[in-house]
């Protein structure tokens, strides 16, 4: 194999030193013009040198200034697509699941309300963006009948609300204001306004200042999913006209084209401050600010206008695509839960065979049916297809990685025995026993790992973590597998009473 690439490396050492010899030349060039502009400079009269001095240090400074303002790394908020998941495979597969007995009934009843909103037919706008940055006022604002809370405090919005508005051309539009994110303690409700978020046509992230790192990432999260999407940026009365201006060409550039509307409002609220009174006294007043949110109104106009029916299929794949993404976040969940069962089932069988068995070698258990079936069977577990050679050629493989160990092992089950003051009395196999029902047990959570991880049966990796296991078992499980041994002997001195 390597004869092939030694005329390759030859080529490559040419052209560098080719390369090497011609950027020698430039800087010798280079150097050579730049002394020689040096004599010729200070050959002038001093009424022309200093100017040229100054200007030429001026250029200089612009040509730093020009490569720095292109070179810097731009704080932009990132966002790829989403990826696309159709009706059918997100319904195959929560059917899977469910036949796995698997808790689906949150993503069903997404699937559900998906369909409740489309044959409602209506325009749905959702507000979304940190805690007080004033969605619940700005509902107020556009749907002026609704009375959504509005407090200084953060975290006034607890659940998602709808409120209906219309637009200054008639049209209505359902709006839901939601909980707001960066709450202390309140991912939960986080989760609550994205997934409203996934739900609505059009999403106003409202901000009431330059974007954060974490709103940046919020943004670039909400873009990935193609809807439109307005940055609204409150309170602007709190700024002047330049400000403001400034704010949102930065918002703007950091955005780059994920929005489709950088606006500038305010929302209103209520502002409280203290009036002197006639005769002296003071008082605490709260009045309601006056909104101003015109752009926005004309931004919401501009982006709803194509109406319910040609929006649906962005929103649709938005609120497939977190079902998706949950369904196999809950297929990790289903999949590590069965691999514990499986291999508690398997540990057990294990410290039965051990019992039964006069003289048991540990090549016999784990090479044999037992161990085939525990490798089968969590392969299954995680759709990873495999053939009789891998399993065997594995199975020999740790059959050797046992038989290494097999003195730690046994010193482990003989301290477990000692723990347990009614194991040591039931004989000598007992301390065989507690030693298979430990191997099982690491083998089995060592292939549920490498299967979960990495989606193939790596033997090397398997045996990584094998080893890893067998030094150094947890206390919690050594007692669950001499509590198995235990239980199975007393069945079997039982049986063999009865
Ligand atoms: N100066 C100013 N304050 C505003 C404006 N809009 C809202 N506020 C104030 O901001 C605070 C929070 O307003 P809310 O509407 O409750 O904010 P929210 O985003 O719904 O808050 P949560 O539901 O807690 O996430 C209140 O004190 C409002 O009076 C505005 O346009 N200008
Ligand atoms: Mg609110």
């Amino acid at each position: 194999m390597s004869s092939p690439r030694l005329p390759l490396r030859l080529v490559f050492l040419a052209a560098l030193a080719i390369g090497a010899a011609l950027a020698l030349g430039l800087v010798v060039a280079a150097l050579n013009s730049v002394l020689e502009f040096y004599q010729r400079v200070s050959e002038l009269p001093v009424w022309l040198r200093v100017p040229l001095i100054v200007l030429g240090a001026a250029l200089l400074v612009a040509i730093g200034w020009l490569i720095w303002r292109l070179a810097r790394p731009a704080a932009r908020v990132a966002g790829t697509t989403a990826p696309a998941v159709s009706r059918s495979e997100v319904e195959s597969r929560i059917g899977g699941l469910r036949a796995r007995k698997a808790e689906t009934a949150a993503l069903e009843a997404e699937l559900v309300e998906l369909d409740r909103r489309r044959l409602g037919g209506d325009v749905q706008v959702a507000l979304f963006g940190e805690i007080s940055t004033g969605k619940s006022s700005l509902i107020r604002a556009l749907a002026p009948d609704a009375a959504p809370n509005v407090d200084v405090r953060g975290g006034t919005t607890r659940a998602v609300a709808h409120f209906r508005g219309r637009l200054p051309d008639g049209r209505e539009l359902v709006l839901a204001d939601v909980p707001g994110s960066a709450e202390v303690e309140g991912r939960v409700r986080e989760q609550i306004a994205r997934d409203e978020a996934l739900r609505a046509h059009a999403v106003v992230y409202v901000t009431a200042s330059d974007l954060t790192r974490a709103q940046a990432a919020e943004i670039g999260w909400l873009s990935r999913f193609g809807k439109p999407l307005v940055i609204a940026v409150n309170k602007a009365d709190q700024y002047d006209d330049a400000e403001v201006a400034a704010l949102l060409g930065t918002i703007e550039r950091r955005c780059d084209a994920r929005a489709a509307a950088v606006v500038a409002i305010s929302a209103g609220g209520s502002e409280r401050y203290e009036r002197t009174l006639a005769d002296g006294r003071r008082e605490r007043v709260e009045r309601e600010r006056v909104p101003s949110i015109a752009p926005l109104v004309a931004a919401l106009e501009r982006l709803t206008a194509p109406g319910a029916d040609a929006l649906e299929p962005a929103r649709e794949a938005a609120v497939l695509a977190e079902v998706g993404r949950r369904s196999d976040a809950l297929a990790r969940e289903t999949a590590a839960r069965e691999s514990a069962e499986t291999v508690a089932k398997y540990t057990r069988r294990a410290v039965i065979g051990a019992l039964a068995a006069v003289a048991p070698g540990s090549d016999i258990l784990i090479q044999g049916a037992l161990g085939t079936a525990l490798v089968r069977e969590l392969a299954r577990i995680h759709g990873v297809p495999v053939r009789e050679l891998d399993v065997e050629a594995l199975l020999a493989r740790l059959g050797l990685t046992v038989r290494n160990t097999t003195a730690i092992v046994l010193a482990i089950a003989g301290n477990a025995l000692k723990a347990f003051p009614g194991l040591g009395t039931l004989g000598g196999g007992m301390l065989h026993a507690v030693a298979y029902g430990l191997v099982f047990d690491s083998l089995g959570r060592a292939l549920a790992a490498t299967l979960a991880e990495r989606a193939e049966l790596d033997a090397a990796d398997i045996e990584t973590r094998v080893r890893v296991l067998l030094a150094e078992p947890a206390r919690e499980r050594i007692e669950r597998v001499a509590r198995l041994a235990l239980e199975a002997a007393r069945d079997g001195t039982q049986r063999a009473r009865g």
